[in-house]
């Protein structure tokens, strides 16, 4: 935490002058932000920091919470057509999770001035963005698996170096978030491995959904590092921890030995081991289908804008309930004060 507890309001894009603040004074609560992140400590909402910084982790956090709701609609799709009492279980416990990780996200970045309902107008007028993967169909029960399995795979290893991002409520957030993940991501290959010893009509599901679910399991760490116009910055600032590239690796290397183990493939010719590098070597995604998901022209990206958008509609009278709650309590106490 920084000694400075001046708020961010006031400064311009590099932080660097603040209306009233003396230079020497405005150099200080750079040079203090910057010792803070040098010391690896935490970044407080109520201390100093650049208005670059502000704005970088509202664009994160938001995309985080954002992709955490959306990514409630793929698994809810099967929540009504779970094969078992069990398995229905399970389902709506992970999909309450996510939601539940989506308000933490949100309050996490309420901490930066934003509010929830500003964010929720964003994300549903198409003005933030939320995870790639999303954007895909779920055609099959594996799909639940997968999901768990590549999906959450895929969200710990970028999610546990999160835990020690700069900015406390975010990192704080990823401590509890990851912890459910993990369940998540067991779940996911329990299910497939009970598929996997099933029938052999079982088995090529479980194979077919995970042939759809790799290559943009891979895109959810971003495009390559050299093509990652936030990576430097964000990582400068210890917002990000790992580059985008490194990740992918790092669940590449993870997820050959568990496909292994469960008796399934992953469609890439180009992966295998790398004795020098004591990696795997593997094939690019499709890149250009990753800018097309994320420009909006996905499989599904009209129709969970459209689900996300008519929830909220449905939500009016609920928060108009809320406010009017509020406003009516309030006046009581202030009628008890008077
Ligand atoms: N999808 O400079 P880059 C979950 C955008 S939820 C869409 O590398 P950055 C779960 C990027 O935003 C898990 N867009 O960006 C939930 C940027 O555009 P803008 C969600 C992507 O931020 C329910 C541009 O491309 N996890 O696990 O340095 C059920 C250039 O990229 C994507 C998080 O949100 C993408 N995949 O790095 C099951 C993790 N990739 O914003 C599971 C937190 C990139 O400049 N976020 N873009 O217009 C991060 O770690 C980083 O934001 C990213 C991207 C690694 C994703």
């Amino acid at each position: 935490m920084t000694d400075t507890t001046t708020t961010p309001s006031g400064t311009d894009e590099s932080g660097t002058h603040a209306s009233g603040t003396h230079a020497s004074g405005a150099a200080e609560l750079l040079a203090g932000f910057e010792a803070t992140i040098a010391r690896n400590d935490r970044v407080e909402p109520r201390d100093w920091m650049p208005e670059g910084y502000r704005k970088t982790l509202v664009r994160q956090v938001a995309q985080h919470a954002h992709s955490e709701i959306i990514g409630m609609q793929p698994e809810g799709n099967w929540i009504g057509r779970a094969p078992s009492l069990r398995r229905k279980a399970i389902l709506l416990a992970k999909v309450q999770d996510e939601a539940g990780h989506g308000l933490y996200l949100y309050s996490a970045c309420e901490t930066l001035g934003v509010s929830r309902g500003q964010l929720t107008e964003m994300l549903i007028e198409g003005r933030q963005k939320y995870s790639s993967i999303f954007n895909y169909p779920t055609l099959s029960y594996a799909d639940v698996g997968t999901i768990g399995w590549l999906v959450d795979g895929a969200a710990i290893c970028n999610q546990v170096p999160l835990c020690r991002t700069s900015f406390g409520p975010y990192g704080r957030a990823m401590i509890r978030i990851c912890k459910e993940e993990s369940f998540h991501q067991r779940q996911g290959y329990e299910l497939l491995m009970t598929m996997m010893q099933g029938t052999d009509e079982q088995r090529a599901m479980v194979q077919e959904s995970v042939n759809r679910f790799w290559w943009p399991a891979l895109m959810m760490f971003g495009p390559p590092d050299d093509e990652s116009p936030n990576s430097a910055q964000s990582m400068a600032w210890g917002i990000k921890r790992n580059t985008n590239d490194d990740l992918r690796q790092r669940f590449v290397d993870m997820s050959v030995p568990q496909a292994k183990a469960l008796g399934v493939t992953f469609p890439d010719p180009e992966l295998r081991w790398n004795d020098e590098r004591q990696a795997h070597d593997f094939g690019q995604p499709d890149w250009d289908e990753f800018m097309q998901v994320v420009k909006g022209n996905g499989p599904c990206n009209t129709q969970r804008i459209a689900h996300r958008r008519k929830a909220h509609e449905d939500g009016a009278w609920v928060r108009e309930a809320a406010s009017a709650y509020a406003a009516q309590q309030a006046s009581v106490r202030e009628e008890g004060v008077a």
